[in-house]
Order: C-alpha cells, then sequence, then structure tokens
C-alpha cells in the first residue's frame, strides 16, 4: 500500500502595511520586525561570537520553519560554536555532515522522508528539510554536492550562509572573499596592496543560471523579513531551493559588535550585493530596489578587513557596485559615476574621511 506525501504550506509574512513601523529619512523601515512565531529552534546556549551574522540568520531561518523541521549543518564555525558537548541550541533534530556533503547528505534526508512516508513508516506530514553550509562548504569544497541535490530536484532548502571567509579555521579567503579583503591567505603587502586580487564568485546567479528549475533568492541579514519569507518560499517550492544569505563575521571582518544587521542593509545599499529572487515558473529574475545608494566608502569605512585600500582600489569596488545597479535595472547617479576615478577617492581621502586603520584580522 502506498501513502500520499503531504506537504507543508507556510504562510507569509505581511511585508506591506507595517502599521508598528516607522521609516527614517531615507525612507528605509527601522527594522522592522512583525510578529514572529514564540518558538525558537535554534535557541540561546550557543557559542558563536558576539554580533555573529551566520548565527542571526540560522535563529531567523529556523524561526521561519517552525519547529516540524530537520537541519544539516557541514563543518565550519555554525558546526563548531554550536555543537559543544552536551550543550546545543537546537530544539529540532539536527545532524553534523562532512564539509562536502552538505548537498548529497540532505538529498538522502529528502529521499528518505519521502519514501518513509510513501510506505507508511512515518506519518508525515513531509517535514520541512533544509542545510546551512558556509561559503567555503557552499561555494567552493561542497557545491559539487549542492549542485548535484539542485539538479536532481530533492525537496528541501539550502542555504549558504556567506561571511565570505573560511571563518572556523581562521579567516582563509574562500571564493565569495570580495575584492580587497584581507584575510589570512590574502594579506595586503607590497607585492599585492590590496589583498585580494580577484572578484568574487557570484554563487546565486550560477545556482539559478545551471538549475532553472530551481527556487534561488539571495538576501541579507539587513532584511529580517524578506530573509524569513524567502525561507518559507524554498520550504513550500516544491522541489530544490537555494538561498544565497550575506552574514557579516566580526571576527573576520573587524567591525563594531552592533554593526551586523546595519552592514546587511549597507552591502545592498551600496550595490555590493544585490537581493533577488528567481522565479523558476516564469524563469524571471525579481530584483529589490533600496531606497538609498551609496557610495561603497559607505560600507567599506566600517570594516578593518578593509582599512589598507588605496583609492585606486575603492575606485575599481565602485566600479563593480556601479555594473551591479546596472544589472538590477537602476541608473547610476552621477555622484557615484564620479567615484570610479581614483583622483576623486585621493582628495575624498585627504579632505573627507579616512578608511580605518587595519588592527589585523582576528584582533
Ligand atoms: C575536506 C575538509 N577540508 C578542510 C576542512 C577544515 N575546515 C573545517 S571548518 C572549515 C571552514 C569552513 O568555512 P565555511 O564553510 O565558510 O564556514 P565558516 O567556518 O566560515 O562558518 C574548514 C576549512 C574540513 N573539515 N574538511
Ligand atoms: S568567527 Fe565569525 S562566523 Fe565564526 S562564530 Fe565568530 S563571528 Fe560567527
Ligand atoms: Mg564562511
Amino acid at each position: 500500500m502506498t501513502f500520499e506525501v503531504i506537504r507543508h504550506q507556510l504562510p507569509l509574512f505581511e511585508e506591506d502595511g507595517r502599521a508598528a513601523a516607522t521609516d527614517d529619512e531615507h525612507g528605509r523601515d527601522l527594522y522592522y520586525l512583525p510578529d514572529l512565531p514564540e518558538e525558537d529552534p535554534y535557541a540561546a546556549g550557543h557559542r558563536t561570537c558576539a554580533g555573529c551574522g551566520p548565527a542571526i540568520q540560522y535563529r531567523w531561518v529556523l524561526k521561519a520553519a517552525g519547529q516540524d523541521t530537520v537541519v544539516a549543518g557541514p563543518t565550519g564555525c555554525m558546526y563548531v560554536a554550536n555543537s559543544t558537548y552536551l550543550c546545543t541550541p537546537y530544539t529540532v533534530p539536527w545532524a553534523h555532515t562532512p564539509i562536502a556533503s552538505g548537498g548529497s547528505f540532505t538529498s538522502g534526508m529528502a529521499a528518505g522522508y519521502e519514501a518513509m512516508i510513501r510506505k507508511g513508516r512515518y506519518p508525515g506530514p513531509y517535514p520541512n528539510i533544509l542545510v546551512m553550509a558556509g561559503d567555503g562548504s557552499a561555494a567552493d569544497i561542497g557545491i559539487g554536492s549542492i549542485s548535484g541535490a539542485l539538479y536532481r530536484n530533492h525537496d528541501a532548502l539550502f542555504v549558504c550562509y556567506d561571511n565570505e571567509c573560511y571563518a572556523n579555521t581562521g579567516i582563509q579567503t574562500s571564493p565569495t572573499t570580495p575584492y580587497a579583503g584581507m584575510t589570512t591567505f590574502t594579506p595586503f603587502g607590497k607585492a599585492i596592496p590590496e589583498g585580494k586580487k580577484l572578484p568574487p564568485k557570484n554563487l546565486a546567479r550560477m545556482m539559478a543560471e545551471g538549475h532553472p528549475h530551481c527556487y534561488v533568492a539571495t538576501t541579507t541579514v539587513g532584511y529580517p523579513v524578506d530573509l524569513m519569507n524567502k525561507t518559507r518560499k524554498g520550504l513550500n517550492h516544491v522541489g530544490a531551493a537555494f538561498l544565497h544569505c550575506y552574514t557579516p563575521c566580526q571576527k573576520g571582518w573587524v567591525y563594531q559588535t552592533s554593526m551586523t544587521v546595519e552592514l546587511g542593509r549597507r552591502v545592498v545599499e551600496s550595490g555590493l550585493f544585490p537581493v533577488w529572487e528567481y522565479d523558476p515558473q516564469e524563469r524571471t529574475y525579481h530584483y529589490f530596489h533600496p531606497p538609498v545608494q551609496r557610495p561603497v566608502t559607505d560600507y567599506l569605512a566600517m570594516q578593518g578587513r578593509f582599512g589598507h585600500m588605496l583609492p585606486e582600489h575603492v575606485a575599481t569596488t565602485q566600479v563593480s557596485a556601479n555594473r551591479n545597479w546596472e544589472a538590477i535595472g537602476m541608473d547610476v547617479p552621477k555622484t557615484l559615476r564620479d567615484l570610479e576615478d581614483p583622483a576623486r577617492h585621493q582628495r575624498l581621502h585627504d579632505e573627507e574621511y579616512s578608511m580605518p586603520l587595519n588592527r589585523g584580522v582576528g584582533a
């Protein structure tokens, strides 16, 4: 006898009609949070750094997913800091996977639950199945297993929490480390004054273009409602979904602990991390157009990992940001176009602002 596989449909949080929310002078809502579920599948009791972006993302994703969830975590900070012996923040089933096999392990869970429900060995409904992998895992060492799971279209959500480095082993460069981002493997010096020379891998775009039947989206910890709704959309989608979430790493990026969520806004407002959603039915991208467009220095100057940048490096970063504005269908204001000129940064540097002194990674 075969049993039917019943699936959840999680309701979305209200994004409009924010009764209690107020806007600042730029029209940005002030970190509005809707009425959230009381339950916390990722509760207090972990050992991440203060202000850890991945920990904020883990909490919000699991709040959105709810108690009927099983979650996997490949090796990385969010495995190590969350699984100290006899101490765990999870109130839902959780499993560690090797760093390379987050995708294959999760596809096994999805296939297993589906088979067990069909055979009547698990009562159902089909649980929310997800994996949250670091960028070192999802964009580098384990990208093959995630791509395979997406391609085979297993019914699960594959999340990359992107802190733009291999954090847990001491802040090494990863494919998503931005141009000029200093890490222990990309120190700046006379030979390579910018630190990292390569631009970051465009992970989410690769996943959307390469697996056009999947729901794919980007988000940041600066937009909690967006993050939680995209989590729910990914889980509601029958088949594979991929979510790329920008999550600052306080230790690796060297910034004020309280600025994690603000960085999640500024990276979008400076054009360095476009937020979008790919609809596999229509096969189209939907881009978020932020109400503010800032110079990249508003973002870079908050972080010690960029403190060594010279005017020409800042100008190169502004060129990339301006390309991103065009790619998402926004005009580039003249003020931002002017900042493509290194001489303009030199003047600004001398007259108006200074980048912070780099205190060194992990200082
Ligand atoms: C195959 C393999 N290579 C290297 C390691 C060592 N290692 C453990 S955690 C880690 C960092 C993972 O980085 P990321 O996935 O970005 O997660 P984060 O630590 O940044 O949270 C590495 C390289 C490993 N566990 N397995
Ligand atoms: S090193 Fe970074 S990612 Fe790891 S726990 Fe600390 S803040 Fe979080
Ligand atoms: Mg990482």
